[in-house]
């Protein structure tokens, strides 16, 4: 990026300490990063100590033949022992390890870990008695009920590598992710509840298996949990009740051991064009990253904290920091099945009020929904048990940032800024919470034993105060180790673009203040040209943002013929801002012009009612591309509610 590199971002210079008590008190000190230096693959080996293994291993590090990296060689142990049989040897058996919460208000339920001892041995031996075995792969397809969880950590407990498939993906994603991953049994459940009505999942799964069969893969068997009780169709020859098979299966397991190099997981990613990329997580590395960074970034306390991460079990987040990391690390935590504003538009804030909660983590897209809202709703709740605040998916604003730790963090909670990727596996560049002078819209720096730098066009890292592509410099454990079934790609999207450096190309723009801290800017396909000044969609967004009258944005880059790119944006103004008045759309592009400059000045603002988001949270701009280019809108299938586009193509929008 050049010199002209536009930065409203860095003009941000509030900076929050870490409360005095927290920092005494904190798991990780500012020692972890010396001699995470001085050490890596010590320093890993550490963290892998946390774990139990039953039998260690040989080497750290194996990578003889990069990128194909081998962690804890030689090392063997088994994922579900240690996320929950070891909490019970060790005399917690009665702690809650899920305070699951239903979405119709009087639905709750308790999970102790003995109880989840029980439960998951359970489900390993159904998963046993109808023929899964180590090596088979298992698709799940659930809403957010404990099931879901059980039926993760049988498959881990027994080696059967699973794929879970976000709940709200249609029958046609799935179908082509069980053929994919060639799938021989799919969890699912007759329905779940969204918004207060129970939809169906089980329909997609028996089409799904059609999709797979056509394209030659059939899928043997399917497991269904009863939830919502509506009417499902039924094949005896091919679905099995999971009440029929694994209520009635014995609560005794015993965990086989299983090579640290061995597949836990793929997760699909939804990538932008052509077939999802199944990101392939194995056993020791991953386990190791999950559980080490949790405890690190959130600081936890497993004996008196409650973590509540909204995630949905669906995506990296929920394996990472819902199932995996925490349980790990033996701590109680809130599992909620709905959505925010169910059944009323406080539900999230009555949940941390209700069960404590002290650690949160969420999204910066669902904070920015809820600033719309005004903070008339979350003052309703005594939130004071908080602590520590967690931030993921996307470039956190300032605004959002600073909304987020006052509003609902009482001006007390650290707010940690995550970066990671499904790819990474676990959290990479974050502050932590008793070391870092947190600055508002900044990731801060590479984690201890992480190495993260940001290049130009010829993988040279540039000085502090620039911009570039941010890259990761040295392996770490919980690294992707493929493509599943496709090497080649792997090599190809992450490792080619830096092949001589040998750095991993992570798609993100980013930049280095003048203190050298990271500022993650969005992905690089995210980056505008105007006139020849690289405009970062994310600094425009955080411009418009903090306009009081702005709830939300998006910008895009469309194709103008006198520019060369044109700054478009989306905006949603806050509730209490009404239709904005008249001149709105001249009055927030002013307010860019002199929070940016005339250059990020948008061309096009429109104002709409919601933007398009895939289930993850992230705003789907190509879809905005193509509005703003005026072209047909491309492929909606990815998105969480299908009928956005219509209402912003269908102009509810007002524009300059
Ligand atoms: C965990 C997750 C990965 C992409 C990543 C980046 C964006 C995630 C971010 C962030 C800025 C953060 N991203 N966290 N950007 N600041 N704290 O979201 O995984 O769904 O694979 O997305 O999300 O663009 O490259 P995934």
């Amino acid at each position: 990026m050049t010199e002209e590199t536009l930065s409203n971002l860095l003009h941000e210079n509030r900076r929050f300490e870490p409360p005095a008590e927290l920092a005494a008190a904190a798991n990780v000190k500012a020692s972890a990063y010396d001699d995470a230096a001085a050490d890596r693959e010590g320093f890993w080996a550490a963290a892998a100590e946390r774990l139990a293994w039953t039998k260690k291993w040989d080497r750290v590090l194996d990578w003889d033949n990069p990128p194909f990296a081998k962690w804890f060689v030689g090392g063997e142990l088994n994922v579900a022992y240690n996320c929950v049989d070891r909490h019970v040897e060790a005399g917690n058996g009665d702690r809650v390890a899920i305070h699951w919460v239903g979405e119709p208000a009087d639905e709750a339920r308790d999970i102790t870990y003995a109880d989840l001892q029980a439960e998951v041995s359970r489900a390993a031996n159904a998963l046993t008695s109808l023929g899964i075995g180590k090596g088979d792969p298992v698709a799940i397809y659930m809403p957010m009920i404990p099931e879901a969880i059980f039926a993760m950590l049988a498959c881990a407990r027994i080696g059967a590598p699973h794929t879970v498939v976000f709940g709200g993906f249609s029958a046609e994603a799935l179908g082509s992710r069980l053929e994919d991953f060639k799938a021989k049994l799919v969890v699912t459940s007759d329905g779940g509840y969204r918004r207060g009505t129970a939809s169906a999942l089980k329909p997609a799964v028996d089409e799904a298996r059609q999709i797979s069969s056509r394209a030659g893969h059939d899928v043997g068997r399917v497991l269904v949990v009863r939830r919502t009780g509506q009417e499902v169709a039924f094949d005896e020859d091919v679905d099995v009740w999971w009440h029929d098979v694994v209520d009635s299966a014995s609560p005794e397991h015993t965990p086989e051991s299983f090579d640290s190099e061995h597949p836990l997981f793929v997760m699909y990613t939804s990538g932008t064009t052509g077939k999802p990329k199944g990101i392939l997580h194995t056993t020791g590395g991953y386990l190791t990253q999950c559980a080490f960074t949790h405890w690190e970034v959130f600081d936890l306390k497993p004996e008196t904290d409650v973590y509540w991460c909204t995630a949905d079990i669906g995506w990296i987040t929920g394996h990472s920091y819902i199932v995996y990391g925490p349980l790990a690390n033996g701590v109680t935590q809130v599992l909620y099945e709905g959505t925010p504003d169910s059944p009323e538009r406080g539900r999230w804030w009555q949940i941390i009020a209700d069960k404590k909660v002290t650690v949160f983590y969420t999204a910066p897209t669902a904070i920015r929904s809820f600033m719309k809202q005004g903070r008339e709703i979350p003052d309703r709740h005594d939130m004071s048990s908080l602590r520590i605040l967690g931030s993921v998916g996307e470039p956190i604003n300032p605004e959002a940032y600073i909304w987020y730790r006052l509003v609902i963090g009482g001006d007390r909670t650290p707010v940690v800024d995550t970066w990671w990727q499904t790819e990474t596996g676990a959290i990479m560049i974050s502050p932590l919470p008793g070391v870092t002078a947190g600055k508002p819209g900044s990731a801060m720096t590479a984690l201890p034993g992480v190495s993260a730098d940001v290049v130009n066009d010829e993988g040279v890292p540039v000085p502090h105060g620039s911009g570039g592509y941010l890259v990761l410099t040295s392996p770490w454990p919980s690294m992707l180790r493929t493509i599943w079934g496709d090497d080649q790609r792997y090599i190809d999207t992450y490792w080619s673009r830096f092949r001589d450096q040998g750095f991993y190309f992570a798609g993100d723009g980013a930049k280095k203040d003048e203190d050298g801290d990271l500022w993650v800017l969005g992905r690089v396909d995210d980056v505008m040209n105007v006139s020849g000044h690289r405009l970062s969609t994310t600094e425009i967004e955080s411009a418009l943002v903090s306009h009081p009258k702005v709830a939300e944005a998006a910008v895009v880059g469309a194709t103008d013929p006198d520019t060369g790119q044109a700054v478009v944006a989306f905006v949603i103004l806050r509730e209490n801002a009404g239709d904005g008045g008249e001149g709105i759309a001249k009055e927030l592009s002013d307010h860019v012009r002199t929070q940016i400059g005339p250059i990020a000045k948008p061309r096009q603002i429109m104002i709409v009612p919601e933007l398009p988001k895939t289930r993850s949270g992230k705003i789907m701009r190509r879809l905005l591309r193509d509005v703003a280019e005026k072209r047909e809108v491309g492929d909606t299938t990815t998105l969480a509610d299908s009928t956005i586009m219509e209402l912003i193509s269908a102009g509810q929008a007002t524009s300059t």
